[in-house]
């Protein structure tokens, strides 16, 4: 463990040796087998840790439960400001957090910065949400009778995390579901246990200003496949919100679909952007650089397809190439480092196999070979790669978490719309163009058919504010902004009868 991560840890309220449960601001040691931790900057250690086994997820669940008991009849604004006293942690120890998430997920620091900036920003959003969980009044067709609805706390969520947002995503559902009214038992990906005990410890110091709120509104347990399976099976899990592969997220909602309970999936994206021949060329490279090579291409977001008018492939290949060239890969600790490494081994060699396929089925590769001059030994260090393909190739098809863009040419527009709409995937999506046909056909019902449909910007990078999540394969969810809240409670219809009749509806007549 470097002195960076023991002094974040230390000033986070981190216990150390790791312990892989916590129950509110009660750390418990894992009972299951060890935990190897790896930083993918060098391959260090962060020390081990053992992994909770099935029984310590149940005890979480069972906290949670009992917390609902007190937490559904807090008031909103109440539970709002234990979020906005989160909140308030985080901006206090914000380059601690964002020291962690760069150690544990290799982002480079102004990513990780970010990452925390955006559990900040859900918070003041779930701080406002507090006191807007607004219900309808609707018009009774019966004399002396109010119809309205109203949205009630849910229960328990369980929240199952990925990497490459060890933190953010996380944020996004506890800070909504707490003002919703639910407790939350967390399973991070096993990659990065730390930022994960270290969001749980901020949580322990806001649980320690506000007594009155039951431990278990948080729990944190670090666990295997097996621990996702325990919450997408329990029965006292009503909500589970799961991040990560469409292979994952199809087991957990398969589970979670026999106890009819509810899922929220954030999987896979293949995301594409199309680039039009009026399109600000300038403003292309830059958004296509960082959407393509930002956190090394391992964001859900993260631009994947190019799909390039015909007449301007070519100059924009040349000018991304131009920009790949001078790209700093290292230490993303380092100033002006702009693509760290990708998390593991297996990570570059998913990157491998999936340019040697795309060789196979004709691409033409550009880059994309391991880096190991002037990095970090231990990590996995890659050059971007840009493979100019055909659009119907297979590999064309998948998502693979790691920085390489496919350039597809496309000549007419509605060519182009057909192949980016023709991948399994539908989360984020780009057009450039400064014709506003073709953005505004891009944004409506014939056009992208993603949960992200951005214009003259990159599909990645999006602002809370709005619902995050995608259509096919990425799973349907919506997590964050917009009314994303509604997911994590429960919709009461109330009617009441303030008169002394009892009139039926749709006229019934039933004397009795
Ligand atoms: C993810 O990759 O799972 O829009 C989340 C973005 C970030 C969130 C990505 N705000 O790229």
């Amino acid at each position: 463990m470097t002195a960076t991560v023991a002094d974040a840890l230390e000033q986070l309220g981190v216990p150390t040796p790791l312990q892989a449960v916590a129950i509110g601001g009660d750390w418990q040691a894992g009972s299951g087998e060890p935990l190897p931790t790896r930083s993918p900057i060098d391959g260090a250690s962060h020390g081990d840790l053992a992994l909770a086994t099935p029984a310590q997820v149940e005890q979480a669940i069972a906290a949670a439960s009992e917390a609902f008991r007190t937490w559904r009849v807090t008031p909103a604004p109440v539970r709002g400001e234990f979020v906005r006293r989160y909140g308030e942690q985080l901006r206090r120890h914000k380059a601690d957090l964002a020291a962690l998430v760069t150690a544990e997920a290799g982002k480079i620091t102004t990513e990780a910065l970010g990452e925390v900036q955006e559990m900040i920003d859900v918070c003041d959003f779930a701080v406002g949400l507090s006191r807007q969980l607004y219900g309808k009044t609707i018009a009774s067709e019966r004399p002396g009778h109010r119809l309205a609805e109203q949205w009630l706390p849910l229960g328990p969520v369980g929240v199952i995390s990925a990497f490459n947002f060890p933190v953010a995503v996380w944020a996004w559902n506890a800070a909504i579901a707490w003002v919703c009214g639910d407790p939350v038992v967390w399973k991070p990906s096993e990659k990065t246990p730390l930022t994960a005990l270290a969001c749980q410890a901020l949580v322990a110091k806001t649980l320690t200003e506000m007594p009155d709120v039951p431990a278990g509104v948080s729990s944190v347990v670090i666990g295997g496949a097996d621990a996702g399976q325990t919450l997408a099976a329990s029965a006292h899990v009503p909500l589970v919100s799961a991040t990560g592969s469409t292979r994952m997220g199809r087991a957990v909602a398969e589970t979670v679909a026999k106890r009819l309970g509810r899922s929220l999936l954030e999987l896979g994206g293949n995301n594409g952007m199309i680039v039009a021949p009026t399109a600000d060329m300038e403003l292309a490279v830059r958004s296509i650089v960082f959407a393509a090579v930002g956190t090394c291409g391992q964001r859900c977001t993260s631009l994947r397809r190019l799909i390039a008018h015909e007449s301007i492939a070519d100059t924009l290949r040349d000018r991304v190439l131009g920009a790949y060239a001078k790209l700093p890969i290292g230490d993303p600790r380092d100033d002006g480092t702009l693509v760290g490494p990708l998390v593991d081994e297996a990570a570059l060699a998913g990157m491998q196999d999936a340019l040697a396929a795309a060789r196979e089925q004709g691409g033409q590769v550009h880059g994309g070979e391991r880096v190991t001059d002037g990095v970090p030994a231990g990590g996995f260090y890659v050059r971007p790669a840009v493979v100019e393909i055909a659009a119907d190739a297979p590999i064309v098809q998948q998502e693979t978490f790691a920085p390489i863009l496919y350039l597809l040419r496309y000549q007419d527009f509605d060519q182009a719309l057909e192949i980016h709409n023709g991948v399994p995937q539908g989360l984020a999506s780009a057009v450039l163009t400064t014709d506003m046909r073709e953005a505004e056909q891009f944004c409506g019902p014939a056009g992208s058919d993603c949960g992200i449909v951005n214009v003259n910007t990159s599909p990645s990078g999006a602002e809370i504010g709005g619902a995050f999540g995608g259509e096919k394969d990425t799973g349907g969810g919506r997590e964050s902004g917009s009314d994303s809240w509604k997911q994590y409670m429960r919709r009461a219809t109330n009617t009441v009868n303030y008169s002394t009749d009892l009139p039926l509806a749709q006229g019934i007549k039933f004397d009795v």
